[in-house]
């Protein structure tokens, strides 16, 4: 019997939702946990969360691994996220708990990273009563998450999970917030959970259209200077292959945001490297101009791109300075699937709402019909003459020589100084740049993007948009956990790395095997740059070593570590340097190496913050 109804067919119930026994509230979250595919949950349990906790105890696929804070599991889920590209889960029990995970979320939602967390919250009864541990977790974090639920009855877990994973993963993916209070934990129901998830006024499933890519390509036929511009919406969106074809196809060079970094491979020829306030002189060049400046004069010498194909990036403050003076003189193109980002920092000439992966998709399915005729030939002159003029470079410059670091600690022994720069170069050369790599916040940071290619996409771990201390260390945790073959080295400073050091415990006790390189210059570094070239070099609370005893080195790592049981290592002296870090990557155990580095490095090319590329400095 042929059917020849044209109404679509309603799935049947059972097609719709699955049924499941009469069961207690947080074994629904759990079971609800499951069907998302978690086989990894990074959660700290307090009062109001120890039934989830019981409830994971009797899970056979979520492995529940203990941080020793809260941030900690916050910065984990990213990591495991960012590394992996699905959404990280955290959990934290209610108040002290809870806000404990605020500066993983804000990291989250600033790098539009998936992350769900879960909070345990005060049993609703006494919500409002100012109860023992209670915190309005919901109203706290509203402005950093993509979506929050404080959840007000059993019967909805299990729809308010699968709809927290929907929100968290699709379109420009970020943090939820699943608020559940005590008794919704205890409470009995038998779930539903539903397969599919249907939210009135969401859709995330943006498309540009053929008008607007044929005038992409209309602007690439009439332009002389093109660049790509490029960022983190790449990588959540899983855009690198189709950025490689349409790159290769059209012949325009790429620069990346750091969030960025590995969406196109950075060792190859159309590379520009990532671009901003220590982006490569080239790339900045490329994108704004070179200019001369004496004084207050400036004089144009080459102009930069006449065509910006911004894609998946967010004009941020740290790539554009002053966001006037970035581009001036081109047609910029901007696609992003969060309309909200149009116009918004900077006005785009050609503005278009999609997913970048199916906008360079059908772009590359359009010249392949339509070939681009232009070869841009001049300008890739120029460009190859601004990256030989302006590699990036370092050198043992007068003042590293004569600074106190020399004198403490490498008197007779000059020529043996270890440079930060040197330490991610010949990281970059013994992984033969495979590795993933987290960061803290600091100079070391902007040295590990700069000194290290990236070549693949999620191998660039770094809090880029919030800039948060202590990320190294348990993002580099939650990026092992998620792919375990792969080396996961933490570069970290000295600063931030004991911002989250507890987690040096979580490493040992669950086998992670992530490694920690410190490069340790005794300072707050990026903060004490700055003093340097705005504060007449006066120091401002940023010397993290004993005044009382400044030939020491403090604290003293290796002791640390040895109290948490983890391998340490200190460097000193360059002759060391390639045999330690050897072992530390043949460790198959966690390993902190702590290497010092001198303080009077300042990271170049370097463009003050809100001024535009005419006052860029970048000889070292
Ligand atoms: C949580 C937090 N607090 C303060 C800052 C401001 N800050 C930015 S970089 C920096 C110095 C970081 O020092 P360290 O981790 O030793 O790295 P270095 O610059 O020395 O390489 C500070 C204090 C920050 N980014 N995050
Ligand atoms: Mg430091």
């Amino acid at each position: 019997m042929s059917k020849t109804t044209t109404e679509p067919s309603i799935p049947a119930a059972r097609d719709r939702a699955e049924v499941g026994p009469t069961m207690q509230g947080s074994d629904i979250l759990v079971a609800a946990l499951e069907r998302e595919g978690v086989d990894t949950i990074f959660a700290y349990p307090g009062g109001a969360s120890m039934e989830l906790h019981q409830a994971l105890t009797r899970s056979k696929k979520i492995r529940t691994i203990l941080p020793r804070h809260e941030q900690g599991g916050a910065f984990a889920a990213d990591g495991y996220a960012r590394a992996s590209g699905r959404a990280g889960v955290c959990m934290a029990t209610s108040g002290p708990g809870a806000t404990n995970l605020v500066t993983g979320l804000a990291d989250a939602y600033l790098d539009s990273i998936p992350v769900v967390a879960i909070t345990g919250q005060v049993p609703q009864h006494m919500i409002g009563k100012g109860a023992f541990q209670e915190t309005d977790i919901f109203g706290l974090t509203l402005p950093i998450v993509k979506h929050s639920y404080l959840v007000t009855d059993v019967n909805d877990i299990a729809r308010i999970v699968k709809e927290a994973f929907h929100i968290a993963q699709t379109g420009r993916p970020g943090p939820v917030v699943v608020d559940i209070p005590k008794n919704v934990q205890q409470q009995r129901t038998q779930p539903v959970f539903p397969k599919e998830v249907h939210l009135r006024g969401y859709d995330p499933e943006k498309k540009a259209d053929d008008v607007a890519l044929n005038e992409i390509i209309g602007l690439i036929e009439k332009s002389e200077r093109p660049v790509l511009y490029v960022g983190g919406g790449i990588i959540t969106g899983n855009a690198s292959g189709e950025l490689l074809r349409f790159a290769e196809a059209t012949q325009i060079p790429v620069t990346t945001t750091i969030m960025g970094c590995g969406a196109f491979p950075e060792n190859h020829p159309l590379s520009l490297r990532w671009l901003g306030m220590h982006g490569t002189a080239y790339a900045n060049w490329a994108v704004s101009g070179e200019f001369k400046r004496e004084g207050d004069i400036i004089t144009p010498l080459a102009p930069g791109a006449d065509l910006l194909l911004a894609f998946g990036v967010r004009f941020d403050d740290r790539v554009t300075g002053k966001v006037e003076k970035f581009c001036e003189t081109g047609t910029i193109v901007h696609i992003d699937i969060d309309a909200s980002e149009i116009n918004k920092n900077k006005p785009a000439n050609l503005p278009i709402v999609s997913d970048v992966k199916y906008a360079l998709r059908r772009l590359n399915e359009l010249i392949r019909k339509r070939s681009i005729q232009k070869k841009f030939t001049a300008w890739h002159k120029q460009i190859a003459e601004w990256k030989a003029r302006a590699p990036l470079g370092y050198r043992v410059t007068e003042e590293v020589v004569k600074s106190q670091h020399m004198k403490d600690h490498l008197t007779g022994r000059e020529s043996e100084v270890i440079l930060p720069q040197m330490v991610i170069e010949m990281l970059y050369e013994l992984t033969n740049g495979e590795a993933i790599l987290t960061t803290g916040v600091g100079q070391h940071q902007m040295w590990a993007g700069q000194y290290y290619k990236f070549k693949f996409p999620r191998q660039f771990l770094t809090s880029a948009g919030l800039g948060a201390m202590g990320y190294g260390y348990p993002a580099a945790l939650g990026a092992k956990v998620a792919c375990p073959d792969k080396q996961v080295v933490d570069i970290d400073g000295d600063g931030s790395f004991l911002m989250n050091i507890q987690e040096l415990a979580t490493a040992h006790i669950e086998k992670i095997a992530a490694k920690a390189i410190v490069l340790n210059n005794q300072h707050l570094g990026m903060v004490m740059q700055w003093e340097d070239k705005f504060y007449k070099g006066n120091r401002g609370h940023t010397y993290l070593g004993d005044p009382e005893n400044r030939k020491q080195i403090y604290p003293d790592y290796i002791a640390i570590a040895r109290g948490f049981n983890v391998p340490c290592e200190r460097v000193m002296y360059k002759k060391d340097l390639r045999a330690a870090l050897q072992r530390m990557l043949d460790s198959d155990q966690p390993y902190l190496l702590d290497v010092i580095v001198p303080y009077t490095e300042h990271v170049l090319p370097f463009i003050p913050a809100g001024k535009s590329v005419a006052e860029m400095i970048w000889k070292p």
